[in-house]
């Protein structure tokens, strides 16, 4: 019936040559479904290999947006040598057709885990393969039309890899405290050599490949705090470095911030205040990575009114991760005026009938003081209702404020 393709309805006539009754049994027989893995011939080193394809395929793994239902090719090929290879496509007609193969850095079960090289350009670096490891090949065209490429893969030339860096530049092996950042910059000394550096970058031991540079610094995503590992393999013609050495550092803080108070201060009341308004200097805080805030936490502000007696001001420093250090300092506001006291007036009276005297009360006295007053105390002379001698008596009353200023009157009665 020659080929018919899929999907596609056709149909048979059946149509006897005679009007007698004739039975007959047919089937259509349909070719095997295709399979890539049926045979899978071996590439060897910088030998050719033409590979032809017509019809559609059992795959289709996008690339760039492009589909690629033609028919699968899969080729074998086993490094003798450990090393840098290339694939080389020669010749091309029909179209395009994607080359996929194992991504040699990464643990892959077969044919999963691709990375894509193209006809275009017509060399591919395959990275560095590993001696006796069997890498697979995926040739898969865009069409399902007729393809034939020619195509080799080219092995690591003679001679060793560049040599493992011995150590970091920065920052260097087992670094701590480092400040924390976003990013990491990361640099190394060139090896001999090398051509490129692969980076190895992670926060286990292991860490994973993220990248390739010509250049000897890497900038380094370290969103969180902790410990990161990195490892560069120096990429030459002839291979990449093996063995070389895991490098660490560690990003956090755990400095305290330092913070200065200005002095103590000693200031007296604002007249007929019990207060005074006292400024003073910010303090000062600085940090080894950075002062996140400097605050206020008990005390009052710079500017305030500040009352008779002692205040403590607390002021806190906080880093960037969120280290905090106190300093206080005092400032203290004596009361230095005196209360003010006032006497009842003079009192003039003549003696009791039949005593030398007279049984005299009088008003006690009153104080004000622009703060308290804690007291006002007799200090000498007679009590109200006391007797009064004949004469002159002097009374002396104290008032005494909540700081021990004093004041006094008298009370002169006769
Ligand atoms: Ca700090
Ligand atoms: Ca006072």
């Amino acid at each position: 019936m020659g080929t018919l393709t899929a999907g596609t309805t056709y149909y048979i006539l059946l149509d006897p040559e005679t009007t007698t009754s004739v039975t007959q049994t047919f089937q259509i027989n349909c070719p095997a479904a295709y399979n890539p893995c049926a045979s899978v011939p071996t590439v060897l080193c910088g030998t050719p290999v033409t590979s032809s394809h017509t019809g559609t395929g059992v795959w289709s793994p996008g690339n760039c947006g492009f589909s690629t239902p033609g028919q699968e090719k899969v080729y074998a090929f086993t490094p003798t040598t450990t090393g840098a290879h290339n694939l080389q496509v020669t010749s091309a007609t029909g179209g395009f057709v994607d080359y996929f193969s194992r991504m040699p850095r990464v643990a892959v079960v077969l044919l999963a885990g691709l990375f894509a090289g193209y006809l275009y350009p017509t060399t591919v670096s395959m990275g560095t393969l590993t001696a006796g490891t069997t890498y697979y090949i995926l040739l898969d065209p865009e069409g399902t039309g007729a393809y034939s490429h020619t195509f080799q893969i080219n092995c690591a030339p003679a001679g060793s890899a560049p040599p493992c860096v011995a150590s970091p530049s920065s920052p260097t092996n087992g670094q701590t405290n480092i400040c924390p950042s976003a990013t990491q910059t990361l640099s190394w000394a060139a090896s001999s050599g090398a051509t490129s550096y692969d980076v190895y970058f992670g926060t286990t031991a292991t860490p994973v490949f993220v990248a390739t540079t010509a250049a000897t610094s890497f900038v380094a995503n370290t969103p969180t705090n902790g410990t990161y590992y990195w490892q560069i393999r120096p990429v030459g013609p002839a291979g990449t470095a093996a063995g070389c050495t895991v490098w660490s550092f560690t990003k956090t803080d755990v400095t305290l911030p330092n913070i200065t108070c200005p002095a103590n201060q000693v200031q007296v009341n604002t007249a007929n205040l019990c207060s005074r308004v006292t400024t003073y200097a910010t303090p000062t805080a600085t940090d080894n990575c950075g002062i996140l805030s400097v605050v206020l936490q008990s005390g009052l502000a710079s500017g305030a009114s500040f009352p008779v007696g002692v205040t403590t001001n607390i002021w806190r420093a906080t880093d960037l991760s969120n280290n905090t250090r106190s300093c206080s300092f005092t400032i203290t506001i004596n009361d230095t005026q005196k209360p003010v006291i006032t006497c009842p007036a003079n009192i003039v009276k003549a003696n009791d009938l039949g005593k030398c005297g007279a049984v005299t009360n009088y008003p006690l006295p009153t104080a004000t003081d622009n703060c308290s007053i804690s007291g006002i105390t007799l200090v000498s002379g007679l009590a109200s209702g006391s007797l009064f001698p004949v004469g002159t008596s002097t009374v002396t009353y104290k008032a005494t404020d909540a700081s021990n200023n004093t004041s006094t009157c008298n009370l002169p009665s006769r």
